[in-house]
């Protein structure tokens, strides 16, 4: 028995030893010391032994079980540390390489010149609108004094959306003011920025999609005077102060009497350059004072309330500010092109 045991003892420590994972070290541990292990199979056997020699076998084979035991324990522990030692390795992770550098955009030239102007209006006590795109033709065309037969109303000008020219995509940011008027407690001082539609064939001044601002303040006693006032307050806020404006007459269906505003080129001082077009002034925006059929049809009485109102529009106030000569580079949004602004 002693040479069984002593047999056993070194079979099961070199394989403990050899063991390369938590399970096979498990399937030795059943092997050597189960219920049906190599132990067990010894320890049947000391029945056949003498009286004598029994307390000493079985000494014996406690101490074996003891050793096995502590065999496996050690490889265990032995194991683990491997096993972390190899997890470390793989997910090394070397913080001192420079990172990947996401790829950023830019903020857009239009909305550089729209956020500015929000400013300003803000400043002024005026409030931000916006309204659908998508639009009727009431809203877009009769309530501002556009009659049925008016050239913008045909179908070759504008993108209707139904046979009868009802809904339609607005040709301008006007709209949002019928709505303002029609709901809005009076007085009303607003600006109306957003996205405009109208069937042109792309090139570098036309594009079937661009962006309007217009604003508008309806109250008592609202004058031509205030109107000169605070256009002139804007443009000296965007285009420096000292800049020399004029009030062209001009005419729109939706305000009575109507004007474009010229600012004097700031290149050439009015003699005439290339930023002018050799005109020395520069078109900056269309105003007005609203029509009163268009207060009556919202449901403002034009007896009592006046109104003056403006717009413009942003791309062409963008190419303006920053010498872009080409409308398609505004929306192509290359951001090679953009980073520049
Ligand atoms: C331009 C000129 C203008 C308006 C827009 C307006 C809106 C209502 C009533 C009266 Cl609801 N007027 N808007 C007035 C004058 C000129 O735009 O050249 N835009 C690009």
């Amino acid at each position: 028995m002693r040479e069984l045991m002593q047999a056993l003892r070194e079979a099961s420590v070199r394989a403990i030893l050899e063991a390369e994972d938590a399970e096979r070290l498990e399937n030795l541990r059943v092997k050597y010391l189960g219920k049906k292990g190599e132990l067990t199979a010894i320890l049947r056997q000391m029945g056949k032994l003498s009286a004598e020699e029994r307390p000493a076998m079985g000494q014996l084979a406690n101490q074996l079980r003891a050793e096995i035991e502590s065999a496996i324990d050690k490889r265990k522990t032995e194991l683990t540390a491997i096993m972390m030692e190899k997890k470390l390795e793989a997910e090394t992770l070397d913080v001192t390489l420079p990172g990947i550098e996401p790829r950023l955009g830019h903020k857009h030239p239009m909305y550089n010149v729209l956020d500015q102007i929000k400013d300003i209006f803000i400043g002024m006590g005026f409030e931000i609108v916006d309204g659908p795109e998508v639009e009727l033709a009431d809203y877009n065309f009769t309530k501002l004094n556009i009659d049925e037969g008016h050239p913008s109303r045909e179908w070759t000008d504008t993108f209707y959306f139904t046979e009868d020219s009802q809904i339609l995509l607005r040709t301008q940011t006007s709209p949002m003011q019928i709505h303002a008027m029609e709901t809005r407690p009076l007085p009303i001082r607003i600006i109306a920025p957003g996205r405009v539609y109208r069937k042109d064939e792309v090139d570098a001044t036309h594009s079937p999609m661009f962006h309007q601002i217009e604003g508008m303040v309806i109250d008592k006693g609202v004058t031509m005077a205030d109107l000169k006032a605070t256009l002139n307050l804007v443009v000296e806020k965007i285009y420096g102060k000292g800049t020399v404006t004029r009030f062209r007459p001009h005419h729109f269906p939706f305000t009575e009497p109507s004007c474009e505003l010229d600012i004097q080129c700031h290149k050439c001082g009015g003699k005439g350059c290339p930023t002018c077009k050799g005109e020395g002034w520069i078109e900056v925006l269309g105003a007005g004072m609203v029509h009163p059929k268009v207060l009556s049809g919202c449901g403002i009485d034009p007896d009592v309330y006046s109104g003056w109102a403006f717009g413009m529009g942003l791309e062409r106030l963008a190419m303006g500010e920053y010498k872009i000569t080409d409308l398609r580079l505004i929306f192509e949004n290359d951001v090679r092109f953009l980073e520049q602004f």
